[in-house]
């Protein structure tokens, strides 16, 4: 991959070019968004706008620079790993658990200036400059399992914003359920951007290590990472030097390599935008025609004076229309439906029309000008139900639409960059 020298005010490092791609991608979102406002729930609507904020951010920090988290349960070694990979006891390791109380950043002292601003709007505000790969910045998070509730949160917080991140665990607590079921199944889709270490291998025998790994990697196939990269360490071994450091960190170089920040959001837009176009899909290619049939049905019935079974073939097909469209657009349509009697009924005055069987009386001539005069009452009826009920549900619908095309729009505009990407 070829890398461009782009000068942005301070020079930030280089800038990939995928860098553009997804400056196009987030425009697109952004109008996505705002065809999507009114037309769904602006709670649905906000993790995508977050989203789109946290990668504009993201993108303004260097981009040659990964933010990687050790991630796993209290206990696991992870403040060690840390310490470990910086060669420095920069991370309080404990006994008394949970030990890291608050996220610590890492980052080489060269380099620290350049992510500081990135790790402040990630709200990690300890943050330190050491020795460490200058790619590399490292937040020792708390644990995953904690009991103290806060600690979760701050990590599922932070781990949607994370470029890479390093779970963490250890010989007893590899196939803890928590750490599956509560976080690998649902995050599985990230799996591009997570590493495994099983640390404190020391505690094994030699013989058992790699029986431990296998047995970690089935479980992590069950949680649907197809190929998971799995490092064996001893952080902070009973007794010699850490072991299988090297390997995580040559790991991490090759997991980060290859632009691997925007793969990640890529997978969040791709997320994201199928999330919505599921919520605005379906409805609206056949509601001309069906609106035509259903307002000369209503029309021919006020003018026949059957004005009880226009309101309902009128609020029927309303509701069909409802049901299709679902969330907010079918609650709007919904609400149009309600408000449909009083328009049959309004019609129907406007007409006042004579009973078909006093009209059977009439002589012919007599019959043929009443026949006239049918038809030009349906027309009126037809364009007053059109005005008053048909048309706020187009209105509504043409909306759904555009959302829809937008939504599509960047989708397939994502799938192509990740095509793209993985080529
Ligand atoms: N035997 C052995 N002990 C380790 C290893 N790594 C860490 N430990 C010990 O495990 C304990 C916990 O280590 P920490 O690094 O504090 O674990 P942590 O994951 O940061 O824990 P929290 O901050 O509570 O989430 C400490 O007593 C470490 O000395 C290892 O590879 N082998
Ligand atoms: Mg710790």
């Amino acid at each position: 991959m070829s890398w461009l020298l782009v000068s942005r005010g301070s020079w930030r490092g280089p800038i990939s070019p995928m860098h553009d791609t997804i400056v196009g991608l987030l425009e697109k979102a952004d109008l996505a968004l705002a065809t999507c406002a009114g037309v769904i729930e602006e709670d649905a609507l906000e993790p995508m706008a977050r989203l789109a904020s946290d990668a504009r951010v993201r993108i303004s920090y260097p981009e040659d620079m990964s933010v990687v988290a050790l991630v796993g349960g209290t206990g696991s070694g992870k403040s060690s790993l840390a310490n470990a990979i910086c060669d420095d006891d920069v991370a309080m390791i404990g006994g008394v658990r949970p030990t890291t109380e608050e996220p610590l950043a890492i980052a080489h002292e060269s380099r620290a200036g350049e992510i500081g601003g990135y790790l402040g709007a990630l709200g990690v505000s300890r943050q330190t400059a050491v020795r460490i790969p200058p790619w590399l910045c490292l937040i020792d998070m708390p644990d995953t399992d904690s009991v103290e509730i806060e600690h979760r949160l701050r990590v599922e917080q932070l781990l949607p914003r994370l470029d890479v991140v390093v779970w963490v665990v250890d010989p007893e607590k590899y196939r803890d359920a928590a750490l599956h079921d509560g976080y690998l199944k649902p995050l599985s889709a990230y799996s591009k951007q997570f590493v495994f270490v099983l640390n404190q291998i020391d505690r094994l025998a030699p013989a058992v290590v790699e029986s431990v790994v296998v047995d970690l990697e089935t479980a992590l196939r069950e949680d649907g990472i197809d190929s998971p990269r799995i490092v064996a360490t001893a952080a902070h071994p009973g007794s010699g030097p850490p072991h299988g450091i090297n390997d995580l960190v040559e790991v991490l170089e090759e997991t980060i390599k290859k632009d691997r920040v925007f793969d990640k959001l890529l997978v969040d837009l791709e997320r994201g935008s199928i999330g919505l176009l599921a919520v605005t899909g379906g409805t609206g290619l056949d509601f001309e025609a069906r609106a035509r049939t259903v307002l000369e049905t209503t029309a021919r019935m006020v003018v026949d004076g059957q004005t009880r079974s226009a309101i309902d073939e009128l609020t029927h097909f309303l509701e069909v229309i409802a049901g299709e469209s679902g969330y907010s657009s079918g609650s709007k349509i919904r609400r149009i439906a309600a408000s449909a009697p009083l328009h049959v009924q309004t019609a129907a005055e406007k007409v006042k029309t004579p009973s078909s069987a006093k009209r059977r009386l009439r002589p012919r001539g007599r019959r043929r000008k009443i026949e006239t005069a049918g038809a030009d009452q349906r027309d009126t009826v037809g364009s007053l139900l059109d005005g008053l009920v048909i048309d706020p549900v187009r209105a509504i619908l043409t909306a759904r639409a555009r959302a829809n095309a937008n939504l599509t729009d960047l989708s397939l505009s994502v799938a192509a960059a990740r095509a793209a990407a993985a080529r």
